[in-house]
């Protein structure tokens, strides 16, 4: 049986779950005060969205109630107000990852955005045909799609690090791929179909020493893990708000002040620029010159506001919280002879993906959600790593900050239900 681990890859322990106190946080979160189906609302897709602490909801209704203004625009007091809140989640974004300064974050609509963003605007002009881009078989759609668009657009080649049946990179084969014509590697950090953490110091490393630029996708790694961008020298890192606690909409790019530099703006817009003439038009310094536009300055409150709530808790906390039922609910689910577990990697955090014998994963579902269970189904919009399993679908049950072992509980007494049911 796999067991599940901290982020520093030893097996949970209950070393600082004695003093986090989960009813606690979960007075913070008002949605899961109610029945779903009469049922007590159990929240378990985490890595699809999280729920928001009244903090955040605080916020953005104390932004929209008092401080409503466009940014960087008006000398008048509420565009002032707005813009120090803006600018004060950018810093709090900036420690929260150990960035070094606050002009390498860069805000976007979230990790999606700002991969395309990397692409466009950084790799697209310096590509040419026959260069390689290196991801891995476990990546997320967004970790796809636009290396292959620009594949497309600039004649270079993709090409794919394999994982095992655990849902674990095979290092050397990764380390093998990595050619003189690779410029850009582009790598998960956790995956979400999985929950898999790959050991991305090690991977940067292998990188750099070929001299390719690496991207890391920190969508699910950031609200379990810590993440010290200048320990592990990546040079992009991107991630979103929603999977944080915090609001839809807003997520960070982190880049290398010196890449970002050389990098040609993404949108024009407003904001984005110092001068505009029909002749010549002058960009504004970063982050500002990748922030075309009115952005989502609500969004982005809440944002720091969420970046708060998780720091005061802890991560140290969170992680071995979380580890602890992770193992909890693996160890629980491996005990039904009819599940199997997808993705049992030695080192993962928060998901479980699981498939029940003979049964679609979408009636695995639907049965869970009777019950006042919300898990997701489908492909997690990674196909790939869905094909490398010979499956079309799993059922996916993510582990958030809030979650109780009474909850795994339910979730296992809800597939042996499915399991009878479909008997
Ligand atoms: N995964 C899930 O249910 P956005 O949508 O831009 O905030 O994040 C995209 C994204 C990128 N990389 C990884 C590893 C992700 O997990 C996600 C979002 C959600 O797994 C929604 S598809």
């Amino acid at each position: 049986m796999t067991t599940a681990a901290t982020s520093t890859g030893q097996p949970g322990t209950n070393t600082h779950t004695a003093d986090y106190d989960v009813e606690k946080v979960r007075r913070d979160f008002p949605i899961l005060r109610q029945t779903i189906n009469d049922c007590p609302l159990v929240y378990l897709d985490n890595a699809a969205t999280t729920q928001k602490p009244q903090a955040v909801i605080d916020a953005l209704r104390h932004y929209y109630e008092t401080d409503n203004a466009n940014i960087h625009r008006g000398v008048h007091e509420l565009s002032v107000r707005a813009t120090e809140a803006y600018e004060k989640s950018r810093v709090k974004a900036q420690r929260f990852i150990s960035a070094g300064r606050r002009e390498e974050i860069i805000f976007t609509r979230g990790t999606t955005e700002a991969i395309n963003l990397i692409a466009q605007a950084y790799a697209r002009p310096i590509l040419k045909g026959g260069d390689e881009i290196l991801i891995t078989t476990m990546e997320h759609h967004s970790n796809i799609v636009p290396w292959q668009l620009l594949c497309e657009q600039t004649g270079a080649v993709l090409r794919v690090a394999p994982i095992n049946d655990r849902g674990e990179l095979l290092l050397n084969e990764y380390e093998k791929l990595i050619g003189p014509r690779t410029k850009l590697v582009a790598v998960v950090h956790v995956s979400n179909a999985l929950g898999t953490v790959n050991p991305i110091e090690e991977m940067i490393a292998m990188a750099h020493r070929r001299g390719a630029v690496v991207v890391i996708d920190g969508a699910q790694a950031a609200p379990h893990l810590p993440v010290d961008v200048r320990a592990l020298d990546c040079d992009f890192y991107a991630f979103s708000s929603h999977k944080l606690y915090g609001p839809t909409g807003i997520g960070v790019l982190y880049g290398k002040q010196e890449l970002l530099e050389n990098m040609s703006p993404y949108q024009g817009g407003g904001d984005m620029i110092k001068s505009v003439t029909f002749e010549k038009t002058i960009y504004n310094d970063l982050p500002f010159r990748f922030e075309a536009g009115t952005p989502n300055i609500a969004g982005t409150i809440g944002f720091g506001a969420a970046l708060d709530y998780v720091s005061r808790l802890g991560f140290e906390k969170i992680d071995a919280y979380e580890a602890e039922l992770l193992n909890y609910a693996t160890a629980a689910l491996s005990k039904i002879p009819e599940v199997r577990l997808i993705g049992t990697a030695a080192r993962k955090v928060s998901v479980l993906s699981f498939v029940v014998d003979g049964v679609h994963a979408h009636d695995v579902g639907t049965i869970l959600d009777q019950l006042g269970i919300a898990v997701r189904t489908g492909h997690h919009c990674a196909q790939p790593v869905m094909e490398h399993f010979g499956l079309s679908a799993t059922a996916r049950a993510s582990i958030g900050l809030y979650n109780t072992k009474e909850e795994i509980d339910a979730l296992v007494a809800g597939v042996r239900k499915v399991v009878e049911v479909f008997g």
